[in-house]
């Protein structure tokens, strides 16, 4: 066995080193110094590692990782997996520390205007930690913990313990307090009303098994859900199981219906049949169908009474009894688009079958997103089937396998936690509050001392001025990116630490070059819900350039804050990932379920895999509170599931009243408006996000005349003139992007699909109103909250029209580091 001579030096190779003797000792042959796979002669080696698109072994070669081959035990592996390897040698790489020239010459919050512009300094780590630490100690002493952002959203990589953000947290914490962020991107209207209906966030952990489903179900009905697409990833190592239940449905024949303005891969799978309603409009046809329920007498008036509060209330309202308005199925009709005898005739099917409702998370990140999830349960509680097998409602499973069940695999551990909060000063009400929701960030940039409502309570925004990014991209995630482009000047420092130059990079003041997880240790599930298996995510190469793994940056930074001992207490990184292992380890022990010690497991085939109880295959969502309600209540004030809240009724809010409403949104399709066409940008099947954007490999699969993808009908292509292949600009008051058209009869006239996570490329950074010529659909959508309950994201609020685009088109450069960065 060769060691590279770049990592002879390092103690991880002399630790490799001596584990080789003992290995060679024993005897052991394909385990190696904990690299087991390599080769003991010179020459390529093989090591097991995992990722959000999948595991894999990588092929590394003289110290480079040349190439990769999924795990033998990816049932269906992504074909994003080639990505993993091509953004670690990428032009968008991050290589050396840098600073933007006018900060750096003129000081914090100079000349913000160039923010964007790509004129950076290279500095030397030093320089720039003392830089960071500096502007650290600044704020805390010029201002106090309420001027720091480190609220840092974003999906990061897979690892239990290389977690960034809570390291950034954990380091702020320690050295005087900051502004944090709650809820997510994902399902922050979900989270905010759930709790009022079912007494939790709901769409956690383990769902209805599939196999419960494939045995029981007769009607299965996805709305608004990509089961397939959604889960090429996961937040840990996707397992993929999905894709075999996807098999035996089709074998079966499975009946299923896809509503959804996009016919899915899992809609085609299954050769299921397609509804389209407007965009926007789900909430008045379920409705529809609620009302047609009532009517023919077909609700559940059992469960009704035994399960749930407040339906008489919600009765008056289909009826029209307290508004006056009856909400027939040609009201819905009206409204949704879909004909009155078709969403008749659902209500009738879902009556008839054993009916599973299948909700996904693009009709809550809407204006008024609370009510979508709402009514759904509101229509499986008057169907009746909650908690029986194959009926109800499942609000996950499209993301981490929702319905895999759960092995017997014990949990590990977190790594470090986000620490002791000491503040440098006082938080006194005045200065705002703590936690802001996290999609209101330019809100809060924007109107420092403004107050807001948020959950029945009204807040303060605190005037913040310094940010730290970490394991996010703002400027993909965030609505409405020329207004936040103009917000973002309001920080007089913003940090990034990434291994790729995002949109959010080049935004920044100070750039450190962080390293992607194949340059470092960690550990991780394979199959989140499910958890078939603990993995090692073992070190595969050398870091690539200057990038150091985030854990080494923060520690630097805490020795220089004074805080390194509370930071790191005196773990390296090696110890916190035994640490999360030996946590799982401990939680196994007194159920019998075997597992190796961590040293073994480390050094020897890398991974643990669990068995799956028989019991966890048939499992059923809200089968023990259905059973018997008064022996397991819901932990909502009745006990039941709420269909009127008492609770939200007090706030007055009349963009969430107190039982799922059907409320007109700024804007949509289907209603007099300045732009005709609504706005999809659904998550890609392709990436993660804007993860894997940058690798070439991957954007092949999909690009369009070099851009992110426009899918447009035929009818709506033909009535503007656009051929399928043509460069398009997609344009409303907000924004503008090219795209490159796709011309699909998959998709429903008057809509067009622009995935979330297409790079932000300006043709003119800083400039309002400036063309990303790659394709990203934030530059259209509007910055608004969902309802003054949840502050949730409305990104799936957008209308707006689309050209053929005319002369010579720009180049896309984001794909390559700023110029003057290289
Ligand atoms: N229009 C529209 N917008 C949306 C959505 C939508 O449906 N439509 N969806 C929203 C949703 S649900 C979400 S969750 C958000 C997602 O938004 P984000 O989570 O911000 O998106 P990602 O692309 O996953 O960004 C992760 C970043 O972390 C970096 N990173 C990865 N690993 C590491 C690491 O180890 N260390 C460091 N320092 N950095 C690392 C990556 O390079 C990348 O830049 O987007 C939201 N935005
Ligand atoms: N491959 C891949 N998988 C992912 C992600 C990713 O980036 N890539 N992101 C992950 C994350 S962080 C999250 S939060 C989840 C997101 O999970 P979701 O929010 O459920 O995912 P989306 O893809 O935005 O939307 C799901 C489906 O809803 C449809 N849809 C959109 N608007 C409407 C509407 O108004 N009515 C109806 N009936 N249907 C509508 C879309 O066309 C799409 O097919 O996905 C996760 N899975
Ligand atoms: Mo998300």
């Amino acid at each position: 066995m060769t060691i590279p001579d770049t990592q002879a030096a390092s103690p991880c190779a002399l630790t490799r080193r001596r584990l080789l003797v003992s290995a060679a000792a024993l005897g052991a042959t394909a385990t190696i110094g904990g690299m087991p796979g390599r080769a003991r002669a010179a020459g390529p080696q093989e090591i097991l590692s995992g990722s959000h698109w999948g595991a894999f072994h990588a092929r590394v070669e003289d110290g480079r990782f040349v190439s990769l081959r999924p795990w033998e035990k990816d049932p269906r592996p992504s074909p994003t997996l080639a990505g993993v390897q091509d953004i670690v040698y990428n032009p968008a790489r991050i290589r050396y520390p840098m600073v933007r020239r006018a900060w750096l010459e003129q000081g914090p919050g100079a000349a913000p205007e160039t923010r964007g512009t790509g004129d950076f300094v290279r500095v030397s780590w030093d320089k720039a930690l003392d830089l960071v630490a500096g502007e650290i100690r600044r704020m805390q002493a010029e201002h106090g913990p309420w001027a720091l952002f480190g609220g840092s959203y974003g999906w990061r990589s897979s690892g239990r313990v290389g977690n960034p953000q809570t390291m950034l947290k954990r380091l702020l914490n320690l050295s005087g307090g900051y502004v944090e962020s709650s809820s997510n991107y994902s399902k922050a209207a979900l989270e905010g009303i759930m709790p009022y209906v079912v007494g939790s966030v709901e769409a956690e952990g383990q769902q209805t098994a599939y196999g419960t489903v494939t045995e029981n179900t007769e009607l299965l009905v996805f709305w608004a859900c990509s089961p397939l697409g959604n889960n090429h990833i996961s937040a840990a190592i996707p397992d993929h199981q999905v894709w075999g239940w996807f098999d035996e449905l089709a074998k079966r024949g499975k009946k299923a219906i896809f509503i959804d303005p996009v016919r899915t891969d899992a809609c085609k799978k299954l050769n299921a049949e397609w509804i389209a309603p407007r965009p926007h409009t789900d909430v008045a046809m379920m409705i529809g169908i609620a009302h047609t329920l009532l009517s023919e007498n077909l609700h559940d008036s059992k469960f009704l009474k035994d399960c749930t509060r407040g339906f008489d209330r919600f009765a008056d309202y289909l009826t029209g009894k307290s508004d006056g308005i009856a909400k027939s199925v040609e009201w819905a009709e009206a409204i949704c688009g879909i004909p009155a005898a078709v969403i008749r005739d659902l209500a009738r099917r879902f009556a008839k079958n054993r009916t599973m409702l299948v909700g996904g998370w693009a009709t809550q990140r809407q204006q008024h997103g609370e009510q979508a999830p709402w009514m759904l349960i509101t229509l499986a509680c008057m169907l009746g089937q909650i908690g029986l097998p194959g009926g109800g409602f499942v609000q996950r499973y499209h993301i981490d396998g929702g319905g895999a069940p759960m092995s017997l695999a014990p949990p590990l551990g977190n790594g470090m936690s986000a620490g002791k909060r000491v503040e440098t000063k006082p938080w006194t009400e005045d200065r705002g509050t703590k936690v802001i929701p996290c999609a209101r960030i330019v809100d809060m940039l924007l109107n420092p001392g403004g107050e807001y409502e948020h959950n029945g309570k009204r807040f303060k925004y605190p005037d913040v001025r310094f940010a730290y990014w970490v394991g996010g991209n703002p400027f993909h995630h965030h609505q409405d990116r020329n207004r936040q482009v103009a917000a973002w000047k309001k920080f007089e420092t913003f940090i990034v630490q990434d291994f790729q130059w995002t949109a959010s990079a080049r935004m920044a003041d100070i750039v450190l070059p962080a390293t992607t997880t194949v340059e470092r240790n960690d550990i991780e599930r394979v199959g989140p819900s499910a958890g078939v298996a603990i993995m090692a995510m073992r070190k595969i190469i050398d870091p690539v350039f200057e990038a150091r793994n985030d854990y080494d940056i923060f520690k630097d930074l805490a020795k220089r804050l004074g805080v390194e001992q509370p930071f790191t207490e005196g773990k390296s990184e090696m110890d916190w990932i035994r640490a999360s292992y030996d946590a799982a380890l401990a939680a196994a022990k007194p159920k019998n379920i075997p597992m190796p010690d961590f040293d073994s497991f480390w050094n020897g085939a890398g991974v643990v895999e669990f068995e799956v109880p028989a019991a966890s295959k048939k499992w059923i969502k809200y089968a023990a509170f259905r059973q018997d309600p008064l022996l397991n209540p819901l932990p909502t004030p009745s006990g039941k599931i709420e269909i009127f809240s008492t609770a939200i009724e007090r706030m007055k809010y009349e963009d969430c009243p107190p039982h799922p409403t059907w409320m007109e949104p700024v804007e949509r399709l289907g209603r007099p408006g300045k732009y005709p066409l609504h706005v999809n940008s659904s998550h890609p099947e392709l990436r993660l996000h804007s993860q894997l954007c940058g690798s070439a490999a991957v954007r092949k699969l999909y690009e369009v005349a070099g851009r992110s993808p426009c899918w447009i009908n035929p009818a709506d292509a033909a009535s503007r003139g656009i051929k399928d292949g043509d460069t398009v600009r997609v344009f409303n008051d907000r924004g503008q992007c090219l795209a490159g058209a796709v011309v699909t009869e998959d998709i429903r006239p008057g809509v067009l699909r622009l995935q979330e996570g297409a790079w932000y490329d300006p043709l003119d950074p800083g400039k309002p109103d400036t063309l990303c010529k790659f394709g990203d659909p934030n530059v259209l959508t509007p910055d608004i909250g969902t309802s003054r309950l949840s502050q949730a994201t409305s990104a799936c609020t957008t209308m707006a029209e689309v050209e053929k685009f005319q002369g010579m088109p720009p180049e896309v450069t984001v794909f390559t580091a700023p110029a003057r960065a290289g």
